[in-house]
């Protein structure tokens, strides 16, 4: 079974290079209404290392995602994913071109969830990423992974990609405002979560800011799909 539930969310991004603010951050995302995870990302495991991991968990009880698109040889991949599992990360975010053995390989340590990567959100993702997004997803799905990365930047994508995977695996889209993507884009597309970091964690109030986000993503989904 999955960590990370296959209902609509937001994945708030702590790409935060201050622990204190990324700390409190999470203890806020943690007490917000609606459903959320968090990620940690390579700017803020770069400020504290792998007990920023188990940190972040300490003071919040919703999933942890270590976003460290793994990319490596089977051996070196599975080393940096049971690190990250072990300091308490419940999914770990891994690029699918490597291969299905480097997958193959952090399934089997069957100690979290697994996300890959089928296509990114940056205009570049274009030039050759997208070439194999379709294969990607096919792989996702043999292989059985717990959940993948789509671009809200081009819902037309979610949409398409999406309907490769089965139900049992979620979505995930980053993209949301500071990208470009509006929210709710990519889930009434077929996505589960979309992740949010600038447009949360330089506001004002990222707490109130979220909560509104949600809200928002929520109402335009029921809108649309009757949901
Ligand atoms: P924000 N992210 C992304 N595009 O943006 N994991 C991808 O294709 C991908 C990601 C992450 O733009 C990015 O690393 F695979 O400030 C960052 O943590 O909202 C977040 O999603 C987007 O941040």
């Amino acid at each position: 079974m999955s960590k990370l539930s296959k209902k609509p969310g937001i994945i708030v991004a702590l790409d935060i290079k201050n622990i204190d603010f990324a700390l409190n951050l999470a203890k806020e995302i943690d007490k917000a209404k609606g459903n959320y995870a968090l990620k940690i990302g390579r700017p803020l495991e770069m400020q504290g290392g792998k007990s920023i991991i188990s940190k972040i968990k300490e003071v919040s009880n919703i999933p942890l995602i270590y976003d460290g698109k793994i990319a490596d040889i089977p051996f070196i991949s599975s080393e940096i994913a049971e690190i990250a599992y072990e300091a308490g990360a419940d999914a770990v975010i891994m690029h699918s071109f490597v291969g299905s053995d480097v997958i193959k390989e952090i399934i089997n340590l069957n100690m979290g969830d697994v996300i890959t990567v089928v296509e990114m959100t940056h205009p570049g993702a274009v030039e050759y990423y997208q070439h194999y997004s379709e294969k990607m997803a096919e792989a996702a799905l043999k292989l059985g992974v717990n959940g993948i990365v789509l671009p809200a930047t081009r819902p037309e994508r979610v949409k398409k990609l999406s309907k490769l995977i089965s139900d049992s695996i979620y979505i995930i889209s980053p993209g949301i405002k500071a990208q470009g993507a509006k929210p709710g884009d990519a889930i009434i597309n077929g996505a589960d979560y979309e992740v949010v970091g600038r447009a949360i964690y330089e506001s004002e109030e990222p707490r109130k800011t979220a909560e509104a986000l949600y809200q928002e993503i929520i109402e335009r989904k029921r809108l649309t799909l009757n949901f």
